[in-house]
């Protein structure tokens, strides 16, 4: 398993620095606009290598969560054309993984503050029912069945780039994960839908998850048994990517807490993880916010870095010593 941190194309040397001393030797890179040719592409892979990490998957937030292909709008086709580009100078690059969610509106969130359950800390907050009373965002209802379909459309236009160049898409949850909110029908708000996908992919193995614990947190059993599924979808390699995050409790309300603080146990999750020999990537994707003049978001990234590698380490030894009972 490779624990690893995220930068943005345009982070300070100091940054990379500061990922390396916490003896981390993987990130995954958000490339800014202006970041994704080639050329910039390479600049920074050679100066994240300086450092010895190496980028192990990529996104830009622009191309990726695109309403123009998730809702089938007219400008579509350039949209899809735009990702594949994009994809054709990460595989150039030697970058194995790049993001989808088919998320039109991005993460949706009711509240960034202190709250509860976030230890004097600015965390994310989700109130389903606060959100059910928002107006549509892009002037309609669309039907799920016409989501699907989008997918398909775009799925038959990338998959094959994918093939050809090598390289494999990882695909995140709707977050928060219900069924429908603003009018948009969310593509994956349960393992069921990632089954759905998977097998309208013909399980082309160029498709496989960001498999986000938060978002399976959040939604509960509406979501599926997180340690089954982990089971389920680590044994098909499935999962490129794990997102390692807790929360107060299910969906209609919930605060995303510190590891330890949240309903799951997440050291039952590790162990799952290593009893199946996960052997992809994983990071802390967002925790609560510490004040700014000590660290802020650096140091709670730092923070619960580490406290997941203490529940890897341990989850290591505890397994092996399991199996080797065996
Ligand atoms: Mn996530």
């Amino acid at each position: 398993m490779r624990v690893q941190q995220g930068v943005s194309s345009s982070c300070t040397d100091d940054q990379l620095l500061f990922i390396r001393q916490q003896g981390i030797r993987h990130v995954f890179a958000l490339f800014e606009d202006q970041h994704t040719d080639y050329d910039s592409v390479m600049r920074f892979v050679e100066r994240v290598r300086k450092f010895d990490l190496t980028i192990t998957d990529v996104g830009n937030t622009h191309l990726y969560k695109n309403p123009q292909f998730h809702l089938g709008l007219s400008e579509r086709d350039r949209a899809i054309e735009e990702y594949n580009r994009f994809n054709r100078v990460l595989a150039k690059a030697g970058i194995p993984i790049v993001y989808m969610t088919w998320e039109p509106n991005q993460v949706l969130s009711t509240a960034y503050r202190v709250s509860d359950h976030t230890q004097g800390a600015v965390g994310r907050i989700v109130d389903i029912e606060e959100m059910k009373k928002r107006p549509f965002t892009h002037g309609r209802q669309y039907t799920e069945e016409e989501i699907w379909e989008n997918f398909r459309y775009w799925l038959e236009r990338v998959l094959p780039v994918c093939e050809e160049e090598g390289l494999t898409i990882a695909l995140h949850p709707n977050d928060p994960p219900v069924d429908c909110l603003v009018g948009i029908p969310n593509l994956i708000h349960s393992a069921d839908c990632y089954k759905k996908a998977f097998a309208m992919a013909n399980d082309s193995p160029r498709l496989g998850m960001k498999m986000c614990f938060g978002c399976w947190l959040e939604g509960g059993e509406a979501f599926g048994d997180l340690l089954s599924d982990i089971a389920y979808f680590v044994d098909r390699k499935k999962v490129l990517i794990v997102h390692f995050r807790n929360v107060s409790s299910p969906m209609p309300y919930f605060e995303e807490t510190l590891l330890e603080d949240g309903y799951m146990n997440m050291y039952e999750a590790m162990k799952q993880l290593v009893r199946h020999d996960y052997d992809g990537l994983i990071h802390v994707d967002h925790v609560p916010e510490y004040v700014e003049s000590c660290g802020g978001k650096n140091a709670s990234m730092a923070y619960s870095t580490g406290y997941m590698k203490g529940l890897l380490h341990s989850a290591m030894q505890e397994v092996h010593r399991e199996m080797s009972d065996i």
